[in-house]
């Protein structure tokens, strides 16, 4: 028992000939499904997915829509992830909601999980807390971003 001769060797092969052929197939199908659940409201950018449904929501609202959803509210980390939110945002000509927020500590906005900016493309003259109370923020259809009221309504994107 255990042994290698020649029979089970060619066993094997022909064990991993059927494998590689269904991962192919996989694969295959795979690349024939992305491009189908992107088209045409969703972006991929590295391991991450972006997905508008139209729809504009308050902060709070739009938080629940995407967290129900398996997801959360993008928290672009990159220009490349901040390319892919524009493209979005461009195509439905509204502004959407970030994930960040600058409620526990005015002027320092930090993502859901409490970590503080690695990434911003912020709009001239921006974050300007304008009228003392924009603690979420937007991103425009031009890729820049303004902090604005949580209880305005705004694109929802989620990110997945
Ligand atoms: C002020 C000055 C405007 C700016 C606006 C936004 C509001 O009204 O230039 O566009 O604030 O920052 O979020
Ligand atoms: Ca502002």
């Amino acid at each position: 028992k255990g042994e290698s001769g020649l029979a089970e060797v060619n066993a094997l092969r022909q064990r991993v000939g059927i494998l590689e052929e269904q991962l192919q197939r996989l694969q295959n199908a795979f690349s024939q499904y992305k491009k189908a659940v992107l088209f045409p409201d969703g972006r991929s950018v590295g391991e991450k997915i972006f997905k508008t449904a139209g729809s504009e929501k308050t902060f709070q609202d739009a938080q629940q829509v995407c967290t129900q959803a398996g997801g959360q509210l993008p928290s672009p980390r990159s220009a490349a992830e901040n390319e892919a939110l524009t493209q979005l945002a461009t195509a439905q000509n509204k502004a959407a909601f970030l994930s960040m927020t600058d409620t526990r500590k005015e002027g320092t906005f930090i993502y859901p999980t409490g970590e503080p900016l690695v990434y911003s493309n912020w709009a001239p003259q921006e974050p300007n807390n304008d009228g003392g109370s924009e603690n979420c923020v937007e991103i425009f259809p031009n890729g820049k971003w303004n902090d604005k009221a949580c209880g305005e309504q705004r694109l929802v994107i989620c990110e997945f």
